[in-house]
């Protein structure tokens, strides 16, 4: 069983079946293997009256592995396994803790009675991954608790604690105490009862409401019907058919579905991310620095943004110091933090006692002194570069020298920032689009003198906070912004051309874009990107033209229902620019649209690796999916020009060289890859 399962039999002839794969016991091929032996000896030995099937470790096993994914599969699969342990003729009990997910509460269903301990969350999530339930879990569920219940669960992806689990049917018992001895206990009542193998394929509970069951059904496939990726509407398929076939049946269609699943481009988009979003918390200087713990975190200066981290800090389970210049500033601070979690109260996202909790862990103090007693210091800073070094100096020197300090600074290259501070060291710089404490992604700017330990604790503090932190240096920009600015300016070509914002708009939403990218410039104001794209660029530019600053933007917004309509302005402009510069316009495509703009994405991100600004094709990825509404299913821009062919982005960027060499040249990156057969995978 390679030692990542271990089978005893305890007292009253009751096995014990425990998998042992940390971290979160994965049910890769080993395991799968070793479940499998064990549940033949436990059968084929008398002494055994019960099993007892739990994992070791910090969790009930959180799913297959998704590394093996890909690679070709390997007998026993998981719905072997579960097959093996639904047959078994002695009461199977799961024993569940941690996080049972995916393919470990799939295992969970196979057995015949399944006790939780209170705070245990079971989930199938799944569909995240672009993928169903692959090992039974499709046919089981319905049975037990019906489809309403089942769909949820299934496309929704989100875990349910133990109370709802049971609340549901889904778990016979929720522990009253430590769960080991529960479920021996349980084990025990059961065979004192009389109680036999439960088997979820014998099930009919689920199913004695067959119009409500498709009920369930038919709304989850009309509100599904448009989704991207082909999982959500397999999904509803399954649930279905466990209505209509037998179990067996159920079963091998689910197979079949989960092939497909498995094979689309989403899913391997999803799942790419799933490992990109760990991996980038891989930087160089965690493997050689430890970063101390943050249990008290200090935020200098005050506003709104200083009250949003101080949310993001209490919300992570830390206490927060606010460091106010003055006793106004730190009052209007205060609120501005009772104002945040009134709106997210207001907004259910809150309920009222743990506002309590929170705001309790929150002190303030005057002046630099406030700071003394945090192990992690953040200090926004003002937009201005004189201002924002006038404002970090005195912070930075008062400071022990092995305190770490973040600062944000917009706009700002780290390394001329803290020229002045007597240890730069203890310096990094953060950036975040938006409210932090909305905001998933934090940049993490790695400065010519930043230390190994200073990275190393903002990347533990960051992971603390459950946010997805990326590893940027140099650049006054995050990651996310420049590569954004390189889709914008490769649609202001377009504009020049013949098309329009809102074609170039359209284009991109249709393509998965939250939002397009001059709707995203009107929106956030985001300073101009275009850096000269052509003729009219300049002009636009020269036009002041769009953004807050100027009150102009491609939109005009009606101020009563804030609807965005074309700005007939806009167009007008466009055609006289184009009428001054004699270009005759021409036509694009969405699909066109999209090839320019996602080549000319790949191609910053490209340039960003070969600059030594981001680590790895996925960091990119990865920023561009939290920063900037790149669809996730898509994989970031990266994965996109992987799935898309390099050589055929690379054609894409040659052919429109002559338009602007400096922009749209090919990274050499491009072909060295597609000269190795490689692609940017192969750089993570
Ligand atoms: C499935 O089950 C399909 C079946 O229905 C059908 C099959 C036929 N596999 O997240 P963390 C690694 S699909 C491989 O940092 P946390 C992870 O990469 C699966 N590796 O910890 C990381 O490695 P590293 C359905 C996995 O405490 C380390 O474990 N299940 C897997 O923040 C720690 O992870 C899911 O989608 C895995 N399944 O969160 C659940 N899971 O240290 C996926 C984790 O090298 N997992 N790793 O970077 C999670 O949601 C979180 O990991 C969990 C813990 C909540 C469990």
């Amino acid at each position: 069983m390679a030692g990542l399962v271990e089978l005893s039999v305890q007292e009253g002839g009751i096995a014990r079946i425990a998998i042992r794969n940390p971290p979160v016991n994965a049910l890769g091929h080993s395991v799968r293997a070793g479940l499998i032996e064990a549940f033949d000896l436990a059968a084929a030995d008398d002494e055994v009256r019960a099993i007892v099937l739990l994992a070791e470790g910090r969790t009930f096993p959180a799913g297959a592995d998704i590394k093996e994914f890909g690679a070709t599969a390997r007998a026993p699969s998981l719905s072997d396994v579960c097959t093996r342990i639904e047959d078994c003729e002695k009461p199977v009990i799961a024993a569940i803790h941690g996080t049972a997910l995916g393919g470990g509460l799939e295992l969970a269903l196979a057995a015949h009675y399944r006790i939780a301990a209170p705070d245990a969350l079971v989930g199938l999530p799944e569909v995240t991954l672009g993928l169903l339930p692959g090992a039974g879990g499709t046919q089981r569920l319905p049975r037990l608790v019906g489809a309403a219940a089942a769909l949820e669960m299934m496309l929704i992806g989100r875990p349910i604690d133990a109370a709802e689990a049971s609340r549901l049917g889904l778990v016979e018992r929720v522990a009253d105490g430590r769960l080991r001895p529960a479920a021996f206990a349980y084990a025990q009542d059961l065979l004192a009862s009389g109680a036999g193998p439960r088997r979820a394929r014998d099930c009919t509970d689920g199913l004695r409401d067959p119009q409500g069951f498709q009920a369930a059904v038919a709304e989850h496939r009309a509100r599904h019907l448009h989704s991207p990726a082909p999982a959500p509407m397999k999904i509803i398929e399954c649930v279905e058919v466990a209505q209509l076939l037998p179990f067996d049946g159920g079963l091998a269609f689910e197979a079949s579905a989960f092939e497909d699943c498995l094979q689309s481009e989403q899913s391997q988009a999803l799942r790419h991310l799933f490992f990109a979003e760990r991996r980038a918390a891989q930087v160089p200087e965690t493997a050689t620095a430890e970063g101390q713990g943050n249990e008290r975190v200090a935020i200098a200066g005050g506003g709104e943004l200083a009250a949003s981290l101080a949310v993001a800090c209490l919300d992570g389970g830390l206490s927060v110091i606010l460091a106010a210049p003055s006793e106004a500033g730190l009052t209007e601070t205060r609120d501005h933090v009772q104002q945040i979690y009134m709106q997210l109260m207001a907004q259910l996202r809150l309920p009222a006692a743990k506002q309590a909790e929170r705001m309790a862990r929150l002190s303030g103090g005057i002046g630099l002194s406030a700071l003394m007693q945090a192990d992690y210091v953040i200090a926004p800073l003002p937009h201005d570069a004189r201002a924002a070094r006038t404002a970090l100096i005195p912070v930075a020197n008062a400071l022990p020298a092995e305190t770490p300090l973040g600062i944000i600074a917009p706009g700002q290259a780290i390394g001329p920032l803290v020229v002045g501070c007597d240890t730069p060291g203890q310096i990094v710089g953060l950036r975040v689009a938006g409210d932090p404490h909305l905001q998933r992604l934090f940049e993490v700017v790695v400065g010519p003198a930043s230390s190994a330990a200073t990275v190393a604790s903002t990347f533990k503090l960051l992971k603390h906070l459950g946010r997805v932190a990326v590893r940027q240096s140099g650049g006054r920009r995050s990651l996310a912004d420049r590569v954004s600015a390189a889709c914008l300016h490769a649609a202001d070509f377009m504009l020049v051309e013949g098309a329009t914002p809102y074609q170039v708009d359209a284009a991109l939403v249709d393509y998965g874009f939250a939002l397009g990218p001059y709707r995203r410039v009107d929106r956030e104001g985001l300073e101009y990107a275009g850096t000269g794209a052509g003729v009219l660029g300049e002009a636009l530019i020269a036009l002041g033209w769009p953004g807050e600053a100027t009150g102009r933007g491609y939109y005009s917004y009606d101020p009563k229902g804030g609807a965005a309509h074309e700005d007939e302005d806009t167009l007008l402009v466009l055609e006289e620019l184009r009428r001054e510069h004699e270009i005759t316009p021409r036509a694009f495509t969405a699909a066109e649209i999209v090839q320019r703009c996602t080549a000319a994405m790949a191609n910053a991100g490209a340039q960003m690796i070969e600059a030594g600004s981001a680590l790895r094709p996925s960091d990119i990825d990865v920023a561009m999916v939290h920063g900037a509404g790149f669809p996730r299913w898509r994989g970031g821009p990266m994965m996109a020009a992987d799935q898309a062919g390099l050589l055929k982005v690379q054609n894409t960027l040659t052919a429109l060289t002559d338009e602007d060499p400096d922009f749209w040249s090919p990274s050499p990156l491009f072909a060295e890859l597609i000269k190795n057969g490689q692609h940017f995978a192969d750089l993570n």
